[in-house]
């Protein structure tokens, strides 16, 4: 079987690219190991930026988000027992950002491309790419018991942060860059009233919380716990307790307690690998980076490779130019490294560090004391949080992020922005 892009991973980078390209006119065929229901399933991010909201119009996939989607206009710090509200708009010029959670954008992703897109294979496992420095690479599959080959002009690995595409850059060409933290989160669903009308970031001497949401019924929570937590160790009771403590500031309400669906420890780590290209290899989204989760920022940076990748095949394919492809790494690490530092330091800001002395607390108070009375240091958070531009050139950005400042609750201006129009 021969397609123009083969992407190897069905999450939310590899079903988006697959979408865009779609609608450029660009044949894709999609290679997932898991089955559908586990990837539809995955609990994962829950916070999309404008930029995000905007390529999910562009593939066609918004109409949903759109509807059930909750537009934030800021979020809560808590900290020493006070709360301080960051305005996004008036700290971005008008920028939010929008409640959706992953496992939502992947099945409207997975629905569309079912329906009206190309080959979406489940449960084809990919071993390794070969030829990555030709013009004809390869990758080795097995699906239904039968090891296949599927060659194409370009492979694009969206295989996330334990997959295979980046063996394809040769080791001694590969650069990797690490940081482990000395905490986990354990993360619960819970039929539950959100916390608040946004979302709660605090930061306490018993750890750090995060107050999200799902829906007005469904909350999203999370606790710092120790490295090697089991969740067995956490029974509800012991969740709703610990959040109680965690989340109390003056004049806050009491928390909403409701059945716990769903629990898990989630590890905190920051990677990068570099270069994002090889020959005709492309690394896209967690495979080519993770962030800790803290500054929302996982989910985002694949939507942004993905769209600059899109745009780069496109102008590969209608005008034969290969200049978008050969700046790719470097466009995208660019952004990548910002939102690695944002997600860095919102981690080491908020989390209690157990090798952390009296002092470095200290030093944390004081930098969130900043951020609660200094407009500049709240805009730089802010507008970290809600999004930077995704760089390229002048020539694909406007069609990708116009309406960018003030149209997160969008309509059809945002899905005017079609890569393919
Ligand atoms: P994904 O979502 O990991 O998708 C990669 C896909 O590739 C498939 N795959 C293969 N397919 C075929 N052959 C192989 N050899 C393959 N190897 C792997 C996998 O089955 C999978 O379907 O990467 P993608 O698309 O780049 O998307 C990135 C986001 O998923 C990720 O950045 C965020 O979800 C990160 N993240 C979070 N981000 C947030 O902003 N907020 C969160 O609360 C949050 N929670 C999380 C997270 C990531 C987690 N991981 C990766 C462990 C919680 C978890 C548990
Ligand atoms: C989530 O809703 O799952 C979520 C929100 C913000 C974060 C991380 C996770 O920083």
């Amino acid at each position: 079987m021969h397609t123009t892009v083969g992407i190897i991973g069905g999450g939310p980078a590899g079903l988006l690219l697959a979408r865009l390209l779609h609608r450029a006119g660009i044949d894709s065929v999609v290679l997932e190991s898991r089955d559908r229901a586990y990837v539809e399933q995955r609990q994962r991010a829950g916070i999309l930026e404008q930029t995000t909201v905007d390529a999910l119009r562009a593939a066609g996939a918004g109409e949903r988000m759109d509807r059930e989607g909750l537009v934030h206009h800021g979020v809560e710090l808590r900290f020493d027992g006070r709360s301080h509200r960051l305005d996004f708009p008036a700290l971005t010029g008008g920028r939010s950002v929008m409640v959706y959670a992953q496992t939502e954008v992947v099945k409207d992703l997975i629905a569309l491309q079912l329906r009206e897109g190309g080959p979406l294979l489940f449960g084809a496992e990919v071993a390794g790419v070969d030829g990555a420095d030709t013009d004809r690479p390869v990758i080795r599959y097995t699906h239904e018991g039968r090891e296949q080959t599927l060659t194409c002009d370009y492979v694009v690995g969206c295989d996330g942060f334990h997959g295979v595409a980046k063996r394809a850059i040769p080791e001694a060409e590969r650069r990797t860059f690490e940081r482990t933290y000395p905490y986990s989160w354990l993360g619960v669903l819970a039929d539950a009233p959100p916390v608040g009308d946004e979302l709660v970031y605090a930061h306490s001497d018993r750890g750090f919380a995060l107050a999200s949401v799902r829906s007005p019924t469904v909350s999203r929570l999370y606790l710092q716990v120790p490295n090697g937590t089991d969740v067995a160790d956490w029974p509800d009771e012991r969740i709703w307790d610990e959040l109680g403590l965690r989340l109390a500031s003056e004049g806050s309400g009491p928390l909403h307690r409701g059945p716990i669906t769903a629990k898990s420890v989630l590890p905190m780590r920051s990677h990068v690998t570099e270069p994002m290209r090889w020959g005709r290899v492309l690394l896209a989204g967690d495979a080519a980076h993770i962030v800790p989760p803290t500054g929302a920022k996982g989910l985002n940076l694949a939507a942004a490779d993905v769209i600059v990748l899109a745009a780069a095949l496109t102008e590969r394919y209608t005008t034969g130019s290969t200049t978008l492809l050969d700046t790719y790494s470097d466009t995208c690490l660019r952004r990548v490294w910002r939102a690695e530092h944002f997600s860095w330091f919102m981690t080491t800001t908020l989390h209690t560090d157990p090798g952390h002395t009296p002092f470095e607390r200290r030093l944390q108070i004081s930098q969130l004391e900043r951020i609660a009375t200094s407009t500049h240091a709240a805009a730089e958070l802010a507008e970290n949080y809600v999004g930077l531009p995704v760089g390229m050139s002048a020539a694909c950005r406007p069609r990708v992020t116009a309406g960018c400042r003030t149209d997160v609750s969008g309509t059809a201006a945002a899905a005017a922005n079609s890569m393919s129009s």
